[in-house]
């Protein structure tokens, strides 16, 4: 006998950019209204927290999908609106995300190449899909925040970082003495996650006290042709496994605060898996507008099921 529920039905399209992967939610998400995405991310947290773990989470997902849910735009010059969420909660911008999110429309034929505006919680960006499938994602302003913040970090003594936002808040860290190598992630996890928490206890934040909730570590050495490699340990304790959009655009700022980087220069951003983002940016006051460029590829496509039985229907995780 067929078993007759009400199952609700989520439609995605799932993605990897550089190995990082974004769960597109097209239809069966919850009614946000039609407020400024920021309006609406709120009223997400607040209301509908649950929709983001049940789709992110175990049993329908894991700790490192990132969710992107697709949303009527205010502006109409713009493509899409968009709001990401995680393991954990939310994110201001995601750039690995939105290059995910501008392959997954063109798979779906919703757009061609060419610009198209995107509207996020922290302001719109643009999206330029070339023909051959690239995207490049024209960030919100970048900024260095704080030079050369000192913590004592237990089991590692004293580390020394820059705090700058990108999209979202990042603690650059150069001078760890780490091999930044996929063999080491635990460790690496282990050592990023430590620097948080030690920053989150000293009162070190980013504008308005908000957060320093990713960490990037960075090394020159084993690059290969890229200028640099990094480790990106995000909200939710798990690192992304490409160069980091957001990630790359808070280095650009740093770059170009040090002096050691022009405006149209390309910086070719590693990640730890050897994808890479390739970064530049143009000055704005004193910020930067940074661009990063990377290649997106779809996985899957389906429903997600929700039993209204189902013990973990709402996701296992917090
Ligand atoms: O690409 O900006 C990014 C990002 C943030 C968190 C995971 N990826």
């Amino acid at each position: 006998m067929k078993l007759i529920r009400d199952i609700r039905r989520i439609s995605f399209l799932d993605s990897h950019t550089e190995g990082e992967p974004t769960r597109l939610v097209l239809a069966g998400g919850p009614d946000l209204g039609a407020g400024p995405i920021a309006a609406r991310l709120e009223r997400f947290r607040r209301e509908q927290d649950e929709f983001r773990s049940m789709v992110v989470n175990e049993p329908r997902g894991s700790d490192v999908i990132v969710g992107a849910l697709l949303c009527e735009p205010v502006d109409a010059s713009c493509a899409a609106g968009v709001i990401y969420f995680n393991n954990v909660g939310y994110l201001g911008m995601c750039g690995h995300g939105t290059i995910g999110l501008v392959g997954s429309l063109a798979y779906l034929g919703r757009i061609s190449a060419g610009v198209h505006r995107i509207e996020t919680p922290v302001g719109v960006v643009s999206a330029t899909l070339h023909p051959g499938g690239k995207v490049t994602v024209g960030n919100v302003p970048a900024y260095r925040f704080l030079r050369g913040v000192s913590v004592e970090v237990p089991g590692h003594g004293r580390v020394t970082g820059d705090v700058a936002w990108g999209g979202n808040w990042f603690f650059l860290v150069e001078d760890h003495g780490k091999e930044l190598s996929l063999r080491y992630a635990e460790e690496l996890t282990e050592f990023a996650w430590s620097i948080r928490q030690v920053l989150a206890a000293a009162g070190v934040t980013g504008a308005d006290g908000a957060e320093v909730d990713h960490v990037e570590l960075f090394s020159h050495w084993d690059s290969g042709d890229a200028d640099s490699t990094n480790f990106v340990l995000c909200p939710g304790k798990t690192y992304d496994r490409s160069p980091c959009g957001t990630g790359t655009s808070a280095k650009l700022a740093c770059l170009y605060a040090d002096g050691k980087l022009a405006p149209g220069e390309v910086w070719r951003q590693r990640g730890i898996l050897g994808g890479v983002f390739e970064g530049s940016f143009r000055v704005q006051g004193d910020a930067i507008l940074p661009s990063i460029t990377g290649s997106a590829y779809v996985t899957a496509e389906g429903s997600l099921l929700v039993d209204p039985e189902d013990p973990f229907r709402v996701g296992i995780g917090k």
